[in-house]
């Protein structure tokens, strides 16, 4: 779990947790909110988010001896690594039946591999969302391998095609050049357009990481909405963290700088921003205002500007990838909602159209389906046999 923050926990080995109490409020001119919730999960109103139904697996505290090994702790020691695959090829069932089983239909029966199952499997390739480039990478490479007799039958190309496409979720994968603090807190930047997915992902990370015996603060920076704020409020409640907020309208980055401000002792920041997508190129200038003031608060913040992608958006998502990428330089992608598309093989075109290792992954609306993104546990569900 949070493997490309593992570097952090590391650096933090031997130092003594800290408690809510020693998080002392900052004097602030400005209106800031700052609260602290109990982690009584469940006692806020509304909808959002929804309940948490794994809470026996969320709330178990980390063995002590993981926060003296050089191993970040792992709150999936709680739960069998078989039964979480097995909920992930659950979940990715869609793009399974979208992506590998129609390749099986496609193969069913066939002895040999003609150049029109090869224009089939194409088809089958770009309506997956794999995209065109992909697509044709890996028919292309197929039909050189046939070309020089090197692919005997249908079988031995599905195996090429699950070869390559694992190698294009790893080329992604490089260990993250995170630039970590010295001293301070790890604060990561949470940008994406709207309903994509950022504020249940960071209340999700910020569980993850309170899991993982971490104090977290979270920002929010999407002042455009009250109702932004008040949702990650109920994150922060539910999860028993501090929010730092101030009125809707305010100006994000004085939010963030006076959030920071106070924000010496905490292991983990995470500022929620907006993402109205209709005055983007306003968006995209807010965005380089918070990254500047975050850098001016604190050296070398924010240290992870972390995308969110919603994988049912398909082909679009790769224009949202680029745009943010040229205004604020991406470090990381999260992408969600990949238990509803049968779109899923935008993971793939996203780890090869971009250098940008993914994080995470979304797989469900509740608190406990944010997933490390393993790129060959990924390849194996997305393959798996069964999804039962
Ligand atoms: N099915 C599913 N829904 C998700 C996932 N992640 C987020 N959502 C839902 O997407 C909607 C928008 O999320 P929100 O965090 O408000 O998006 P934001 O506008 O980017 O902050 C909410 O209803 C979430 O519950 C996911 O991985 N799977
Ligand atoms: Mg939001």
């Amino acid at each position: 779990m949070l493997g490309w923050f593992k570097k952090k926990f590391n650096k933090l080995t031997g130092k003594e947790e800290k408690t809510q109490e020693e998080e002392i409020a900052v004097p602030q001119e400005e209106p800031v909110q700052k609260e602290t919730a109990p982690s009584q999960p469940g006692s806020t109103p509304g909808a959002t988010p929804p309940p948490e139904k794994k809470k026996e697996q969320m709330e178990a505290p980390a063995p002590p001896e993981a926060e003296t090994t050089e191993e970040a702790p792992k709150n999936i020691l709680h739960e069998d690594v078989g039964v979480l695959f097995k909920r992930l090829t659950k979940r990715l069932s869609k793009t399974r039946n979208s992506l590998v089983k129609k390749v099986d239909e496609l193969f069913l029966g066939k002895k040999v591999i003609d150049p029109e199952l090869l224009d089939d499997l194409e088809e089958i390739l770009i309506t997956a969302d794999l995209g065109i480039n992909t697509t044709m990478e890996l028919v292309d490479n197929a039909r050189e391998k046939l070309a020089r007799n090197e692919l005997s039958d249908p079988l031995a190309l599905k195996k090429i095609l699950k070869d390559k496409i694992t190698q294009f979720v790893l080329s992604s994968d490089q260990p993250a050049e995170l630039v970590m603090p010295d001293s301070g807190p790890f604060v990561i930047m949470v940008i994406g357009v709207n309903g994509v997915g950022k504020t249940t992902t960071i209340g999700k990370m910020a569980r993850k990481f309170v899991d993982s015996g971490r104090s977290v603060m979270l920002i929010a920076a999407d002042t455009f909405r009250a109702a932004a704020i008040d949702q990650l409020r109920i994150w922060a409640e539910r999860v028993g963290i501090e929010l730092v907020s101030q009125k809707p309208g305010a100006d994000p980055s004085s939010v963030v700088f006076d959030g920071l401000s106070g924000a010496g002792n905490v292991d983990v920041v995470i500022i929620d921003t907006a993402g109205r997508l209709h005055t983007k190129v306003n968006l995209m200038e807010e965005l380089k205002k918070i990254k500047r003031v975050a850098g001016k608060r604190m050296t070398g913040a924010p240290h992870e500007i972390m995308l969110v992608i919603d994988a049912t958006t398909g082909q679009n998502a790769i224009s949202q990838a680029r745009l943010f990428n040229e205004a604020v330089g991406l470090t990381g992608i999260t992408l969600t909602k990949l238990d509803g598309t049968a779109k899923g093989g935008i993971v793939v075109n996203i780890c090869r159209e971009f250098n940008i290792p993914i994080r995470f992954i979304g797989i469900g609306e509740q608190v406990d389906d944010l997933r490390d993104f393993d790129p060959n546990e990924f390849v194996e569900a997305l393959f798996a046999e069964d999804d039962s």
